[in-house]
């Protein structure tokens, strides 16, 4: 199905009593937690199916999948993948924020499951057919001392020189590198170190969505805080860390999560999150969504403003 979120904006916009322009959602289906990249010049985004939960938490088996050519149309791939793609999982097992990446011609999808444990899965094309890479999970937090509370949302990112890592977590930020294969841990789970929250703001902490992303030549830690959560970035000279707190990106939302990722795409930067843009959106009806991210001359990001609808009072 082809939506057109620009150009339906004005009826969009009369629908959910945001200001025509400010925030369009990439569908009429709800989702959430997005994960966008480039793919063969296409923009693909991952996502968590807040269409097929329980309406009342996070339940969906399944994720779905975003196409574009230009940011503005989006055609909805469909359910390209559920939990029962890993034998290893529960056919209940909730299907949360996955994460995505390219590497020799092969498609990675990281897929937390069940809230303990996060599988890979692999295909030859962005939109599949996955199947199981390696038939045991990446991470299991009962088999892994340091795998945390939570081991959920997984983002991988690979640096100049190579090297993959994945981070994740919830709460206390986890950072892993992976093998060339993308499949296999190389070395141990570390605690990512995040210096110099403000002092005088005790809800400026590490809640979840973690996302590395490089520019100029600094690594850019970005997460939300919480529940509710701001979208907020660290900086740092080296993709392990240890990184230090900058500022926020993106103000609460009147939802109880907030989800960014970021995407360069034909010069321009773009931040990905959810929020309720739709009719009978809430904290389990979400709706990706996206905006133009800048940099000021010294590298810092700035805020990027909300509607005054998305705010949270
Ligand atoms: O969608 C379920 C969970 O909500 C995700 O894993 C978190 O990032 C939050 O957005």
């Amino acid at each position: 199905m082809k939506y057109s979120s620009y150009l339906s904006g004005l009826a969009f916009a009369s629908l959910i009593s945001v200001p025509a322009l400010a925030q369009t959602p990439i569908s009429p289906r709800f989702n959430a937690d997005p994960s966008p990249h480039v793919f063969n010049n296409r923009i693909y985004v991952y996502a968590t199916d807040d269409a097929s939960n329980s309406g009342d938490y996070w339940d969906s088996t399944s994720w779905r999948l975003y196409a574009s050519d230009d940011l503005k149309t989006w055609t909805d791939e469909g359910a390209f993948l559920s939990v029962s793609v890993f034998g290893w999982a529960k056919p209940d097992a909730k299907a949360w924020a996955p994460g995505a990446i390219e590497r020799d011609g092969k498609y990675y999808f990281y897929a937390p499951v069940g809230g303990d444990k996060i599988g890979v899965a692999v295909a030859d094309k962005p939109e599949g057919p996955f199947r199981d890479a390696r038939g045991t999970p990446l991470v299991d937090k009962a088999l892994d001392a340091n795998a945390g509370d939570e081991p959920i949302d997984p983002h991988i990112f690979i640096d100049a020189d190579g090297q993959a890592y994945m981070t994740f977590g919830t709460r206390v930020p986890k950072i892993v590198k992976l093998k060339p294969d993308m499949i296999t841990l190389d070395g141990a789970i570390e605690d990512l170190v995040i210096n110099g929250f403000p002092e005088d703001d005790p809800k400026k902490t590490y809640g979840e969505a973690p996302f590395i992303h490089t520019h100029g030549n600094k690594y850019y830690f970005t997460f939300s805080t919480g529940w509710p959560g701001q979208i907020v970035y660290a900086t740092s000279d080296k993709a392990e860390g240890p990184y230090t707190y900058q500022g926020v990106i993106l103000d609460y939302l009147n939802i109880s999560t907030n989800h960014q990722a970021i995407l360069e795409h034909d010069g321009r930067t773009w931040l990905f999150y959810h929020d309720r843009l739709l009719l009978g959106g809430g904290s389990h009806r979400r709706s990706i969504t996206l905006q133009e991210m800048t940099y000021g001359p010294d590298g810092r990001i700035h805020q990027v403003p909300l509607p005054a609808a998305s705010v949270r009072k």
